[in-house]
């Protein structure tokens, strides 16, 4: 592969995907600002512009409720009927705390201050002197805040989700016992983004009816976290994982401002033990929490192994070998698959049930990175820029032929494989 002919046809998807004031994840399928995607785009685009990639991490800033939540979606009001659910789903507006732009009430996972950092650290002359971490570090320390006292719905230290699109990983295995206690109240639905991706492809329309069910009845609560007897709540492994991550940051942005980073580093340590709790023993790696019905969900998916990020926690060995087992090894492609090649119920080409995503692989080339195996990380780093590249930018992606599956041209896998080309280069 020619590095300079990938880098070009990277930039030419962020480009074209950019709206002036964000990225969206993609032209067709997801036309509004979505919140992790819009960090992990940041991330590549420092390369590409860091005045760019500040814009695209504060517009979505600009979109916090004042209760410190950064909302999941920042909808462009102007595409109401291209995606479902849209503004008028949500009506933001009419509930107390929401901000100007027209926004989801969910969440997303936190990766935010993480990314703050690293669009900093890719120009700290242009981030100094524009303030940017001086404006981004309070709303940081609001939206952590959030999770921290509204989102613990379990008492264990770990983030709840209420609802599967909050975790990222939307039809993730880990979400079928859960959602199967959930009704199917909401049966009258557009499917738009069927337009865009294949049926088996996405999640089905009985997904649907329960992820409407729950968004409205949230919505319907006011997005209120007090709701007691809310049909689903759980622990995500990569999302309490990625607010580790970044309260690791916190520390490193106040350290740089001038403040206390002690108490960041002491949080991320309390998540870090916290996590523990989902590490389960008979499969070797960490699981998700059914909060309601008190037990884990064993099943070996994606989420489970981005905990291993965490410096103390398990090394580069360990992951290679949970890699190379049966449950995650692929023969042609080493992109890592979202869920277990060995389960019955295992798809590679439906969504977040068994394809590649490039985000996850990213996420696991920075903990081969941070377990002292950077070889690793640039092998895993070089076969994402190959099939990126084959695939058109593909959303994910058949994990043993890296055949393309989803929206072409999406984000963050120009974003991210982008970012590998960069800081893995020889
Ligand atoms: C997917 O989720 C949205 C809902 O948020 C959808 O299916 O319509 C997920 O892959 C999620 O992780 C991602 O942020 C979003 C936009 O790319 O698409």
């Amino acid at each position: 592969m020619n590095e300079a002919s990938f880098a070009t046809a990277a930039r030419a998807v962020l480009d074209e995907n950019w709206r002036g004031t964000h990225s969206v994840p993609a032209g067709g399928l997801y036309p509004h600002q979505w919140s992790w995607d819009s960090a992990f785009i940041a991330i590549g685009l420092r390369h590409v512009s860091p005045e760019r990639a500040r814009i695209e991490l504060e517009s979505l800033f600009a979109a916090q409720w004042s209760d410190g939540r950064l909302p999941q979606i920042v909808f462009d009001r102007a595409r109401d009927t291209d995606y479902s659910p849209g503004p008028s789903f949500w009506r933001s507006e009419l509930i107390p705390g929401s901000p100007d732009a027209s926004t989801a009430g969910l969440v997303q996972p936190p990766i935010h201050a993480w990314a703050t950092w690293l669009v900093h650290a890719a120009d700290p002359a242009g981030s100094r002197r524009g303030g940017f971490l001086a404006r981004a570090y309070p709303q940081l320390v609001a939206w952590h805040s959030y999770l921290e006292t509204r989102r613990d719905r379990g008492g264990s230290g770990l983030i709840t989700a209420v609802h599967p699109w909050e975790t990222g990983m939307d039809n993730s295995p880990f979400w079928d016992g859960p959602l199967s206690q959930v009704s199917r109240d909401v049966s009258d639905f557009e499917r738009p983004d069927l337009h865009h991706a294949a049926v088996h492809e996405r999640p089905s329309d009985s997904e649907y009816s329960a992820y409407l069910t729950l968004a409205a009845r949230y919505r319907d609560h006011d997005c209120d976290d007090a709701d007691g007897q809310f049909p689903f709540l759980v622990e995500d492994p990569a999302m309490n994982a990625l607010w580790a991550e970044s309260e690791r940051s916190l520390a490193l942005i106040a350290a740089e401002l001038g403040g206390d980073p002690f108490r960041h580093q002491a949080r991320a340590s309390a998540i870090s033990a916290a996590l523990e709790s989902l590490w389960s023993d008979r499969l070797g790696v960490f699981v998700a929490r059914d909060v309601i019905a008190g037990e884990l969900l064993e099943r070996r998916t994606v989420s489970g192994l981005v905990p291993m990020l965490d410096a103390d926690g398990l090394n580069a060995d360990e992951l290679r070998s949970v890699l190379a087992s049966d449950h995650f090894s692929v023969r042609r492609s080493v992109m890592v698959p979202s869920y277990d090649l060995q389960a019955s119920d295992f798809s590679a080409s439906n969504y977040w049930r068994g394809p590649s995503w490039f985000n996850t692989g990213w996420l696991i080339a920075q903990a081969f990175v941070r377990g002292g195996d950077v070889a690793a990380a640039r092998s895993l780093g070089a076969e994402m820029r190959r099939v990126a590249l084959e695939s058109d930018f593909a959303e994910y992606v058949d994990p043993s032929s890296g055949a393309a599956h989803g929206t072409r041209r999406f984000s963050w896998t120009a974003a991210l494989t982008l970012d590998l080309d960069v800081e893995l280069a020889d």
